[in-house]
């Protein structure tokens, strides 16, 4: 089932994630409904909170659905490692409509559960380092946006309150 992707602003998207207790057949009927929502979006990435859920889950597909074995999905992730600096242009479905420039690292290793409760860790480089890390940062309610700092920030606030504002958001 697709669930409506919250927007900068929405309460859910600026609060810290808690971790799941126990995978339950709520929490599989999530994941699921978590990738049908980022495929249709389309999107690389989807962690729960931006369907208004307050888990440590995400989804991962740099393919966006393409290749059989591009997806990935983790409960309760944690950082192994991070490693390099990247500076590439970073957007995100709550922030349609803007992207800036984000300072991520440029390796990371990821650690957590699959839907099935079995322990994964994979190793990121490049855009799957800043998928990570952009995701993670969600759980943490954190958007891009908040990683900003000066004119940059202020424009992209300044524009989204306009837009709430009208209607438009
Ligand atoms: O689809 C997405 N593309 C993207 C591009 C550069 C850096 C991060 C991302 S994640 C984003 C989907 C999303 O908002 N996930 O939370
Ligand atoms: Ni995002």
């Amino acid at each position: 089932m697709l669930r409506p992707i919250l927007k900068y602003g929405d309460a859910p998207l600026h609060q810290k994630a808690q971790p799941v207790a126990a995978i339950t057949p709520d929490v599989v009927r999530l994941i699921d409904d978590m990738i049908e929502t980022m495929y249709a979006a389309p999107g690389i990435g989807l962690a729960a909170p931006q369907v208004g859920v307050p888990l440590r889950i995400f989804v991962v597909d740099l393919s966006v659905g393409r290749e059989a074995d591009g997806l990935l999905t983790f409960v309760n992730p944690e950082f192994v490692e991070r490693e390099g600096l990247q500076l590439e242009e970073e957007g995100c479905l709550s922030v349609p409509g803007f992207n800036a420039t984000v300072v991520r690292p440029l390796r990371a290793i990821v650690k957590g559960l699959d839907r099935n409760g079995e322990p994964v860790q994979t190793e990121g480089n490049g855009l799957l380092a800043r998928a990570f890390q952009h995701e993670m940062d969600h759980l943490d309610g954190t958007i891009f946006v908040d990683r900003l700092r000066g004119i940059k920030r202020d424009l992209i606030v300044k524009k989204i309150r306009k837009l709430t504002k009208s209607g438009k958001w």
